[in-house]
């Protein structure tokens, strides 16, 4: 648990997962970030809500379909290298995990990992690959961002516009997202060759979210919806309208390729802002 000037912040090692944070100022801001009721915290599966880390693939393996969902960090215990406070008064955790024999034998590319959590006024998050491989390595991977909202029915995220929608609930074709997106559940769309700050405007929590980022070209927005929640174990079936996922990373056709030794930082801010 972090407690400074700036903010409130509760971090897990188990998937390096930032499960809570609260700005102090403007006073009584609510926690940007959902935990499900019904999350499991037994270091078997990952946390349901925070911001779990999908790498060193997002979304079902594109060859191995017994490889879990969403890549292998988000289910390791990742170690805590350093945690300072900053001039600035916010807090800089330090989080690291590297390859092993274990991760070698799901995906054979010798890495390190590390995730530098900024926990101030904004939370900001660097996700740094470095490949340690001798040959080029091409990851996709997301920050996959829980949002506590009024309703996921009553929400407009600003920001997609001019992007390339990908509507994966209705198979994959690709169109022109012009206008700004009303959220009407279930959703599951990915936002292509989309580089700029989102906005989650929830006029009845009177809160805007922003989600700016760096290197990230894709945008994924989920919301199950009242049926297919009942799918998911770690979910309340009437809990499915309390939350969004906006996830900022590079998916689908956005993979990253690095040369062998090259680093690559996937980051993002975290903001609430009340009007
Ligand atoms: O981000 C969208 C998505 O890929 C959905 O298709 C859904 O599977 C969601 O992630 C949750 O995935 P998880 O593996 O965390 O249950």
């Amino acid at each position: 648990l972090v407690d400074n000037q700036s903010a409130t912040a509760n971090v897990t090692l188990y998937g390096a997962n930032v499960l809570s944070f609260m700005p102090k100022v403007p006073a009584n801001m609510s926690d940007l970030l959902w935990v499900s009721p019904a999350a499991v915290f037994n270091g078997q599966k990952p946390v349901r809500g925070g911001i779990p880390i999908c790498w060193p693939w997002f979304g079902k393996h594109p060859v191995d379909s017994t490889l879990p969902a969403h890549g292998f960090v988000r289910n390791l215990l990742w170690q805590l290298d350093s945690a300072r406070r900053l001039d600035s008064g916010a807090t800089e955790l330090v989080l690291s995990v590297e390859s092993s024999d274990k991760t070698l034998k799901i995906w054979p590319y010798p890495f390190h990992l590390a995730l530098t959590i900024t926990i101030g006024e904004t939370l900001s998050l660097s996700l740094c690959t470095t490949n340690l491989s001798g040959t080029d390595m091409v990851i996709t991977e997301a920050f996959h961002s829980y949002f506590r909202v009024s309703h996921a029915n009553q929400l407009t995220v600003l920001g997609l516009e001019n992007s390339m929608h990908v509507d994966t609930l209705s198979g994959m074709d690709r169109c022109l997202q012009a206008e700004k997106l009303f959220l009407s559940p279930p959703i599951d769309s990915v936002f292509l060759n989309h580089a700029s700050e989102v906005i989650i405007e929830d006029s009845e929590f009177s809160r805007r979210i922003s989600i700016a980022k760096q290197n990230s070209i894709s945008t994924v927005v989920w919301n199950p919806g009242e049926d297919v929640v009942k799918g998911f174990q770690d979910i309340p079936n009437d809990q499915w309208h309390t939350f969004v996922c906006v996830e900022s990373g590079n998916v689908l056709d956005n993979v990253v390729t690095l040369k062998p030794n090259e680093k690559h930082c996937l980051s993002m801010q975290l903001s609430g802002l009340l009007y």
